[in-house]
């Protein structure tokens, strides 16, 4: 009898003891354990929309997890420029790094190319493409180098070129011009067509290498222009619209696939939210820089995006990237811009 009682005391020990393991298991795992914590990384000055709504996830994240999931944001280079914070999301020095798909392009060549000159007529077209499966086949792409993308890319926007030398009306006016570009081939290759003289400079040497004039020129969305007090350093802003460009949120792949689903999920929540949000802020802002561009001393010219299509069309561009972007690629993006080149 006595062994009886003892056998089933042992058993609902186990029992219990399983139990409370199981339960565990199934809880919110942000409600326990030690907190995790997520470094973001990016190039862009702390007053940018990218920044401000990265901030509102953050403390949403924070808020929602219990203080169990934070993201800590590093705006601004403060870890390095692009080519570096690449480097750093791949081994994990960096979580998650905000990044245009141009630059990532020396890794992924795929992720050029919403960036082919005058791909795109406007945000409409941009956002069904890059939500759509153009960004789906991007993303394809990415993650095949142990990075994750986030579904929803941030703004950046229509680039325009700026120059302390001289406006740029025609594409003439670029022939030996000395132009600042990202780290990108397809950005060397276009202002090479174009008869330019690009270097490729990282964001966080780009006001000094205006300044010192090392470059005379670079090229940017008005938000950038104005955010980063590139007018201080430029005469004139040429709205030559010439590309969409656009940051996706990468994730260093093994960080990723390490963390719980849950938290996956509200990570997803709040960075969507924020990409939703920063999208609407640039679409105000834009209303409103070319005046205040004015205001601060800029001289604005819009010349005919046709006249800059059509020699790069001549120079060979479209033709050699779509024979390195490929014929299923570029089918994926001509069904948005129509037949390019
Ligand atoms: O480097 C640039 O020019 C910037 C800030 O627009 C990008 O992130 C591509």
């Amino acid at each position: 009898m006595s062994n009886d009682i003892s056998r089933s005391r042992r058993q609902l020990i186990r029992a219990t003891a399983t139990a409370g393991a199981l339960a565990a298991i199934g809880a919110p795992l942000f409600a326990q354990g030690t907190p995790l914590v997520f470094k973001w990384a990016n190039n862009i000055p702390t007053t940018h929309p990218s920044n401000i709504r990265v901030r509102e996830a953050a403390e949403a994240v924070k808020k929602e997890s219990g203080g169990r999931v934070e993201i800590q944001i590093f705006p601004n280079n403060q870890l390095g420029g692009d080519t570096d914070m690449l480097s750093q999301v791949r081994s994990g020095a960096i979580d998650i790094f905000p990044l245009s798909g141009l630059i990532l392009q020396t890794l992924v060549p795929l992720a050029g190319i919403n960036g082919l000159a005058f791909a795109f007529k406007d945000y409409d077209t941009v956002w069904k493409a890059m939500d759509g499966d153009l960004g789906a086949f991007i993303r394809e792409a990415i993650a095949k180098v142990t990075l994750h993308s986030f579904d929803r890319i941030l703004d950046n926007g229509f680039r325009n070129i700026t120059s302390s030398t001289k406006p740029i009306n025609t594409a003439e006016d670029l022939k030996g011009f000395k132009i600042r570009v990202p780290v990108s081939p397809l950005w060397t290759s276009m202002f090479k067509a174009f008869g330019a003289a690009p270097t490729g400079i990282n964001f966080s040497e780009v006001y000094s290498a205006l300044q010192t004039k090392v470059v005379e020129g670079q090229e940017n969305p008005l938000a950038i222009i104005e955010i980063a007090k590139l007018f201080e350093v430029q005469k004139f802003l040429s709205m030559t619209g010439h590309m969409w460009d656009g940051q996706w949120i990468l994730v260093n792949g093994r960080r990723w696939a390490g963390t719980p689903a849950e938290v996956q999920g509200l990570l997803n929540k709040h960075v969507t939210a924020a990409v939703m949000s920063q999208r609407d802020d640039i679409k105000q802002l834009n209303l409103g820089l070319e005046k205040t561009l004015r205001d601060k001393g800029m001289v604005l010219n819009t010349p005919d995006g046709r006249s800059f299509r059509d020699v790069l069309a001549k120079a060979g561009f479209y033709e050699e990237w779509r024979g390195k972007f490929g014929a299923d690629a570029m089918a994926r993006l001509e069904k948005y811009s129509g037949r390019l080149g």
